[in-house]
């Protein structure tokens, strides 16, 4: 290692500090300003989980000197931004959780998919968590079991936790040892409640869920890892708004809908976009229960937006 430098994992940013933890503790990092140049299509230079070399200056702060190479990130489109401009959530992560709640806010299967698309795109194992069961009763218990069935039989671990009565947190606890895990999902579903009930002595802020707008009133303001008592890392995140796709071209959008891969060879066209194609074996596979018309719908919804962010940039 040069000498004069140390290295680190950024743990927390408030936009213009980033907290970095050394082995000789965590020291507050600037980012010189070059490195906002080099990421040009993306709104964060640095994000939480990236592995930095860092200069330690007198004053005991530090200079961001190097971004070593990301293992994977979990990207969205930026908010409010042109189409294309990409968001980094966190860096280098084992493990990926979408979070959403039965009721207040209800749950959202249009998110879930993109999260789980551009999950799919960096190669994060992911899985979905569905929170505040504690509030199923008989008028949604069969459609909330239904979603949790077709992501199940996909193929992805779905947990059904309740913060407040502590149902699924044993399981969720012991899921979260020995790696570096992302609770991600909408403003309000209790992502931050889950982890206060995992390790109570992280004692995070937790919100309350508007009447008026049945959503959250975004608590979380960044991106934060925690170690737990009991072993592991886990890094909360703010409510998100919208959660839009970047970074995939239309063509290849099925290949992130894990259950469309075993019939994409065998569409007719090599670049079947499964929604119009004559001899799709996807829209086949539709017609014959093997793919869920929700997923296919909810893929065709995607890629309509993909279509149109296009359009808007003129490519
Ligand atoms: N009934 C019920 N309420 C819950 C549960 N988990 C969380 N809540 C409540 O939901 C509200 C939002 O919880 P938070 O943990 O702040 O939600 P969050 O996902 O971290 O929200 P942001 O930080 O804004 O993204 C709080 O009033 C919690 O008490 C649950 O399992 N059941
Ligand atoms: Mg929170
Ligand atoms: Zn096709």
């Amino acid at each position: 290692m040069p000498e004069g430098l140390e290295e680190g994992v950024v743990f927390k940013s408030t936009g213009s500090w980033y907290e970095v933890s050394t082995s000789s503790g965590s020291v507050p990092c600037k980012v010189p300003g070059r490195f906002r140049l080099t990421h040009k299509g993306e709104t964060n230079p640095l994000a939480v989980g990236d592995h930095v070399m860092i200069r330690i200056l007198e004053d005991s702060t530090g200079i961001i000197n190097k971004v070593k190479p990301r293992k994977n990130k979990l990207v969205r489109r930026a908010a409010g931004r042109r189409v294309g401009v990409e968001h980094v959530i966190v860096a280098n992560v084992d493990f990926a959780w979408v979070v959403q709640s039965t009721l207040l806010p209800k749950l959202n299967p249009g998110f879930v998919d993109r999260f789980l698309v551009m999950s799919e795109v960096y190669g994060i194992p992911a899985g979905l968590i569905i929170n505040k069961y504690d509030l199923v009763d008989d008028r949604i218990r069969e459609p909330v079991e239904y979603w949790c069935r077709l992501y199940a039989d996909i193929g992805y671990p779905v947990l059904r936790t309740s913060a407040v009565a502590g149902e699924g947190i044993e399981v969720l606890r012991s899921n979260l040892q020995d790696r570096m895990t992302v609770m991600a999902g909408p403003s309000g579903v209790g992502k931050s409640s889950l982890l206060n009930a995992i390790d109570p002595s992280l004692q995070l802020r937790t919100g309350e869920v508007s009447e008026r707008t049945r959503k959250g009133v975004h608590v979380t303001t960044n991106a934060e890892i925690y170690q737990l008592a009991e072993g592991g890392f886990v890094i909360d995140t703010p409510g998100i708004r919208e959660y839009g796709i970047v970074d995939v071209e239309p063509e290849e959008l099925g290949h992130y809908f894990v259950e469309f891969i075993p019939w994409l060879d065998e569409c007719h066209y090599p670049n079947c976009t499964h929604d119009h194609e004559p001899d799709c074996a996807v829209i086949d596979a539709v017609d014959r229960g093997k793919i869920t018309q929700e997923r296919w719908a909810s893929y065709l919804n995607i890629l309509e937006s993909i279509r149109q962010g296009e359009r808007d940039t003129g490519r």
